[in-house]
Order: structure tokens, then sequence, then C-alpha cells
């Protein structure tokens, strides 16, 4: 792919507002935007979306650093590649670090999708022009999240996501039930449930959720098989599937009926296509999950999103609802509800130079 040069830029930015759940409250984002040039001076994007603290997954902004640099970087330059499924392939043979390795690999497929002048929707073999958009509500209190959800509503959004655990589900629930009976509505409890709870478990299949997401343990398909005879409402899995093989496993088992699929967490959009292509095989709906990300990774997104079995709104929403302005140009607008598969070269966007050197924190260059 003739690299010349990868450029690393951590920035820092504010929410809008902080999102709330049982794990803590998430008030700023740190993140990684990775720049990939080619030697014709053509530019591919991407973007680690590691949190600053390991309270989602084990990695940070800190350790994707350390990967990138000291181990993935070498390897790239070491084993020059043709397309971006070769670098999915060499970063096989480093363990984990998923998050990291999606930052670098993303930036090649939109480099390499640039280079052949083609949306990445299309390089990836995606059907949907207009992606169809959900929205999440992460707070405490019912009011808040009432309010929300009517703002969220009015903008446009088809499906709402609440953060719920032991101590927040029933009555919280309810009162959201009580004002919006027919909405569209799943619940996401961050594996804050064990088994012991199946009783409190069992009595949310009232509420008539879409889905619930990873009622148990984020390591476990075990026990979520067992849960799913027990409840009506299909479980879906966001931090158990951390690769093509966990999903092959879950579905198997039984242990879910939908799967979320984040770029990040299985290791880049090859990782993912392969889960998406699977799933759409066995006839298990996908959809792609959010991380509170900037533009450049909610732009893979909506390419990834883009594949014909993301068959129900996902966590990609518009720019707006974390930042006051966002990295990218345009930002990520929803419109009826859908956002616009882009049908420019690559992910469509492109960096927004002011607002990058405002949030910038470091930067670091490497020279192939
Ligand atoms: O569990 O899906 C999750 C955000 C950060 C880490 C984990 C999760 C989330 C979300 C998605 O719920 C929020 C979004 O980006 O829209
Ligand atoms: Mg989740």
């Amino acid at each position: 792919m003739k690299i010349a040069q990868v450029d690393l830029y951590i920035i820092q930015m504010p929410l809008k507002s902080p999102f709330i759940t049982h794990l803590g409250a998430v008030t700023h984002r740190e993140g990684i935007i990775v720049k990939i040039t080619d030697h014709d001076g053509c530019t591919g994007l991407g973007e680690g979306v590691a949190f600053s603290t390991p309270w989602y997954t084990e990695e940070t902004v800190a350790t994707s650093l350390h990967m990138i640099t000291d181990i993935l970087i070498p390897l790239l330059k070491k084993y020059p590649i043709e397309r971006p499924e070769e670098a999915a392939q060499l970063f096989k043979s480093i363990r984990r670090n998923h998050m990291a390795k999606a930052a670098l690999e993303t930036a090649l497929w939109d480099l390499y999708a640039k280079q052949h002048s083609s949306p990445l929707a299309v390089i990836l073999n995606g059907t949907q022009s207009m992606i169809a958009s959900g929205v999440v509500v992460a707070t405490n209190s019912p009011a808040n999240a009432i309010n929300q959800i009517e703002q969220y509503l009015e903008e446009g959004y088809q499906r709402i996501k609440v953060k719920i655990n032991p101590e927040q589900d029933y009555s919280f629930l309810a009162e959201i039930r009580k004002e919006y009976p027919q909405l569209p509505i799943m619940a996401d409890a961050n594996s804050s449930y064990t088994l012991e709870d199946i009783d409190r478990l069992k009595a949310l299949d009232e509420f008539n959720l879409l889905m619930i997401e990873q009622p148990l343990a984020q390591d476990d398909i075990i026990e979520h098989a067992a849960l799913q005879k027990e409840i009506s409402t299909p479980i879906c899995l966001d931090e158990s599937i951390v690769s093509f093989d966990d999903a092959k496993k879950a579905i198997e088992l039984g242990s879910c009926q939908v799967i979320n699929i984040k770029v990040g967490r299985v290791g880049g959009l090859y990782e993912a296509k392969q889960i998406h292509d699977y799933c759409l095989a066995k006839h298990i709906p996908v959809w792609c999950g959010g991380m509170i990300e900037f533009g450049i990774s909610r732009a893979h997104n909506i390419a990834l999103a883009s594949l014909p079995g993301f068959t129900i709104p996902g966590d990609i929403s518009a720019s707006n609802r974390f930042w006051e302005e966002d990295i990218i140009l345009p930002e990520v607008q929803v419109e009826n509800g859908y956002i616009k598969v882009p049908a420019e070269p690559g992910i469509g966007y492109s960096l927004n130079e002011k607002r990058l050197q405002e949030t910038l924190l470091s930067k670091r260059t490497f020279h192939f």
C-alpha cells in the first residue's frame, strides 16, 4: 500500500453532558486519531477507541499508544502489505490489544478505498445507502431519561437504549414505559447482574424490550446461554464477543439472539465483517455498537453498518449527540432517523484541522 508516514494525534474533548453507567461517569473523552499517508500523498484515517482508564475493556489510551508505536508500526514497516486484510492477518501474531490494532487497520481500509477511488462502504460490500440511527440515554435519573428521550425522539432517532443495573431496572423501566408504551427500547446492563439475579431479570420481560444487552459477566457465554432459556427478552452480547470465534461459540451455545459488533472491540473491520457474514448466514441480526467516539470512528461505523446483516438501528448517533464540535467535516447528521452512507471515496469525511488543533494533547510522526 506504499505507506510513507503515520501520524498519531492524541486528542481530548469534554462531553456535552456526563455519560453515566454503574461503572462510573465519562465526562471527557481522550482518543487517538491515526493518519496514514502513502507515497502519492493519499491519506487514510483511523481512530483508537480505548478509554483513558480500563473500565469497559482492558485497553487504555496509553496501552494502545505503546502497542501502536512499539509493536504494530514496526510490524507494518517490516512486512509491507498490499491490502488491509493482510494487516489484520499480520496483527494476529500479536495477542489481543484489539483497539490498538483497529486504530491502524481502519486507517488502512480508508487509505485503500481512497487509493481505489471508491467509498469504503462499497469496498466492504455494503448494500444499504441509509443507516437507521439509534441513541443511548446514560443517566441514573428517570426524569432525566424521559427528558432526554423526548428530545432524541424529536431529533428523529428510531430506537432508544437505556443503561440498567440491579439498582436501576424495574421501576426505572416502568416509568419510561408509562410515558412511552410503544417505543422501541432496549436496555444495556454492562455486566451488572449474575445468575443469582434471575428473578429480577425475568421480571423485565413484561416491558417488551427489543433486547437486553450483556446482562452477565463481560467474559461469559456459558451463563448467558442458561439465562436465555429462562427469559423471553432476547439477549444481545457486547463485551463477551471480542472475535469471530467468540461469535461462533456464543451462537452455537445459544448465549444470544443478537450481536452488537464494535470495530474496536473485535480488532478491526476485517474481523467485524467476518462476524457479520457468519451472523447473516445464521440469521442472527447484528447492529453496530458505539464507543462515545469521535467522527472518524463514527464514519467507519457508518460504512460497516451499510452491510446487509445490520438490520437493527445501532448506537450510531449524530456528531452532536456527544460533541459541541466534532473533528470531522462535515459532521455526522441524522435526518428523519437515518444517516446517509457517503458516496465519496474512503470514509467520506475529512479531518476538521481547526478542531484537531484545539483538542490536541500531543502528536507523534513515524516515517516508513
Ligand atoms: O456498552 O455499549 C456499551 C459506550 C462506551 C462503552 C460501552 C458502551 C457504550 C455505549 C454506546 O453504550 C454509546 C454511544 O457511543 O452511542
Ligand atoms: Mg454495551
